[in-house]
């Protein structure tokens, strides 16, 4: 396969850029190897400067549920480039957006729009110590709500990948306010209440986690942490922005019948531009201002670019809810019967084959996985026109677009790895 002109862009960007990539995941530096720099993409394949093409299953970290390019989303932009890309000020788009997410997620009366998922969880977790005049957060091991400075303890995607614990340049006393506990486990939580009394904020939780590779929730894991808030005068912070529209049209919280206080959204609710929201009850979002005393506020927010897009994605998503089952069909094909040595989780169309004999059900389980062997197998599927997350510690995403060939395809190229790794 050649490379030459991915390699030589990389030696340019990483002059330029630190690690050479606008966001560390896409570094490749747990496997090793150039990342690839993308040319475009093409339905559900990505094709690089050297004319490369793979079956994308990152799409673009999970907004991509209709593929690249989607039609309706290239017309939506279209429409807003006649009238502008910023205002700085109100537009229809936003109050339609805001329309469709809250008849869409039951818990969710009022939304505010932000840039990015970061923004959200940041945004929700001031939220939530706004309301409870507390300052403690419980997060879980392994679960990442974005580069937010208190919720990088023991956080997954990039830092659990790269094998970071705790970001440096957070100052201790913001770590402090954070308690991360294994994830599916209720009695750390409430041991965790019983030792900070009326100090926890919040709980904040992947409800199925997909930034320390695919985990869903045990039965009761979510639940009880419902019933443990609500006992703590805490707020549930469910962070939807991988799972919001995508298990479900109104997110993980309407597959397993739980409601969070709070939300946060981000990837599909974009179409694949940079959006994100948080939102909950009228009650709750009444604090944030100019309503409230909760400041957040952001130039960007709610750019009719990426409304549209979103507003878009949306729509075709309401109005074709097979949709839902296709994908999940799709995913549930290609991850059947996997070879010996993989544990597959699945849930919907969040999927992570995790190169090990046992069940994964947190962090520590995930980390049993035999990562060399990773390292080969993505290169290995690289090789075979197939692109998975560059780390064994992150979800795989299908798009509508996925079909019967590209699943035979991965299939063949999983089982011929493993076959090949038998052989020696
Ligand atoms: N949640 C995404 C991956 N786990 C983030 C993507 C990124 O960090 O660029």
């Amino acid at each position: 396969m050649d490379t030459t002109k991915s390699e030589q862009l990389f030696a340019r960007a990483q002059l330029l850029i630190p690690g050479g990539v606008n966001s560390p995941v896409r570094a490749f530096r747990s496997v090793g190897g150039t990342p690839r720099f993308v040319d475009h993409g093409d339905g559900c394949y990505l094709v690089d400067v050297d004319g490369n093409r793979y079956i994308d299953y990152i799409g673009s970290w999970g907004p991509l549920i209709l593929g690249h390019r989607p039609p309706m989303v290239i017309e939506a932009l279209r429409e807003v480039l006649e009238i502008g890309t910023s205002f700085g000020a109100p537009t229809e788009r936003e109050v339609e957006l805001a329309e469709e997410i809250i008849a869409a997620v039951p818990s969710v009366e009022m939304v505010r729009l932000v840039n990015s998922g970061t923004e959200a969880a940041m945004s929700a977790l001031r939220v939530a110590r706004g309301i409870t005049g507390r300052d403690l957060t419980i997060k879980f091991e392994g679960c990442y709500h974005g580069h937010v400075d208190s919720l990088l303890v023991k956080a997954g995607s990039g830092l659990a990948t790269l094998g970071i614990s705790d970001s440096a340049g957070v100052p201790g006393c913001f770590a402090e306010t954070t308690i991360s506990l294994p994830y599916n486990q209720l009695d750390p939580v409430e041991e965790a209440f019983q030792r900070h009394p009326g100090q926890i904020a919040c709980v904040a939780v992947e409800p199925v986690a997909g930034n320390m590779g695919c985990i869903p929730p045990l039965p009761g894991f979510l639940e009880g942490l419902r019933d443990l808030c609500s006992q703590h005068g805490a707020l549930l912070l469910f962070d939807e922005v991988m799972t919001g529209f995508r298990l479900a049209y109104g997110g993980a919280q309407t597959l397993y019948g739980v409601k969070p206080d709070l939300t946060a959204f981000g990837k599909v609710i974009g179409g694949g531009l940079p959006i994100a929201a948080y939102g909950g009850s009228a009650e709750v979002m009444s604090y944030v201002a100019p309503s409230g005393p909760i400041y957040q506020a952001g130039t960007l927010s709610g750019n009719p670019m990426a409304v549209s897009a979103g507003l878009a994605v949306l729509r075709h998503l309401k109005a074709h809810p097979e949709i839902y089952h296709q994908i999940d069909d799709t995913c549930a094909a290609l991850t059947a019967h996997p070879p010996s040595g993989v544990t597959v989780n699945r849930v919907g169309s969040m999927f992570t084959f995790f190169l090990t004999h046992q069940p994964v059900v947190d962090f520590a389980s995930a980390k049993t996985c035999d990562t060399e062997r990773f390292k080969r197998l993505f290169h290995w599927m690289l090789d075979h026109g197939i692109y998975l997350a560059p780390s064994q510690f992150e979800a795989g995403f299908i798009s509508s677009l996925h079909g019967e060939a590209e699943i035979t395809q991965t299939r063949e190229a999983l089982q011929s790895f493993f076959e090949n790794e038998t052989r020696g």
